[in-house]
């Protein structure tokens, strides 16, 4: 039997979803970010999916000097492939979205793949008070937001960013995101092997059902062949289910407080260490080896850690 292939784990470290009050877990200094993700990269994550957070009340920056004092940090503790956000918090400008990754040229940045909408509205009605000003009308207002991918977006990431030869975390929330994908790939704006994120249980995006997850393959299958790789993030609830499943098909796992506070049905978690460990142990029960940083560079075809400006 063919041997298989070793399992990336990518956790991401802190996001722009959740708020300081849902967890005192959650990170937001340059200090817990960095402390957290060189604690998820021991207990074994190979990538670092990082977005900055305002250090005196936690709200969502995608200013560039916020990420200047974790980054290097980061870096230096350890091997870990580094892939920075190209998300922003849904209010903002491509061009905003993709400064940090323009000034730093890590490895890997996100790039999502279409437009949507995309809430966690619903998460507000958990909370009777908040520890800061912003939170509130944020989460509520997400019903609000349409978070803007369009075709020219993405041409935009790909011509700006490819010329710092970073390879993209292709962000796809819907199977209509993976002929998006395949048209642009058709404009030559990726190079194989191209790195997909199928991601389950945003609302706005497909839902976290098994079949949904099998779907995603197949189409990528078909329309990616060989020149693709894939991983799993599921939020929320679906986190740990989903990437058991993904671990079984032979595929990478995505985990991280930025898609699930908890480490277990009402359990918060203590760290991102905390989740990754657990990943990992699901991982390695199902006979399969996780891949080190390097082995995720080979996989994926980096441009490697020397070459990042931070
Ligand atoms: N929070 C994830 C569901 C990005 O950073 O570009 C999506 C995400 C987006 O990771
Ligand atoms: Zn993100």
């Amino acid at each position: 039997m063919a041997r298989r292939p070793k399992t990336i784990i990518t956790c991401a470290i802190t996001g722009a979803i959740h708020t300081p009050t849902m967890s005192d877990a959650l990170p937001y200094t340059a200090d817990d970010i960095a402390g957290q993700a060189i604690a998820a990269a021991e207990a074994g994550a190979a990538i670092l999916h990082l977005h900055a957070r305002k250090p005196e009340n936690g709200a969502v920056t995608i200013d560039p000097d916020d990420f200047a004092p974790f980054l290097p940090r980061i870096k230096q503790a350890t091997g870990a492939v580094i892939n920075i956000s190209t998300g922003g918090s849904l209010r903002n400008t491509i061009e905003e979205r993709i400064a940090p990754a323009r000034r730093f040229s890590p490895e890997m940045c996100s790039l999502n793949m279409g437009s949507m909408n995309f809430s966690f509205h619903p998460l507000a009605k958990r909370y009777d008070s908040w520890k800061f000003d912003w939170e509130k009308d944020y989460v509520e207002n997400s019903d609000t937001y349409i978070f803007r991918n369009t075709f020219r977006d993405i041409e935009t990431v790909a011509r700006t960013l490819g010329e710092h030869r970073i390879k993209f975390e292709h962000e796809c929330y819907d199977v209509g995101h993976l002929y998006n994908l395949r048209f642009c790939m058709d404009a030559g704006m990726f190079k194989a092997p191209i790195f997909i994120q199928f991601i389950f249980g945003i609302l706005g995006g497909i839902g976290p059902e098994v079949d949904n997850l099998v779907f995603m393959k197949r189409t990528a299958d078909r329309l990616f062949g060989d020149d693709y790789r894939w991983s799993v993030l599921g939020a929320g609830g679906a986190q740990m289910p989903l990437a058991a499943t993904a671990g079984q098909m032979g595929g990478n796992v995505r985990v991280g407080l930025e898609d699930s506070l908890f480490l277990s049905r009402g359990k918060l978690a203590g760290s991102n260490a905390e989740q990754v460990a657990k990943v990992r142990r699901i991982v390695e029960d199902l006979g399969c080896e996780i891949a080190t940083p390097d082995e995720a560079r080979e996989m994926l075809d980096l441009k490697g850690g020397d070459r990042v400006e931070f």
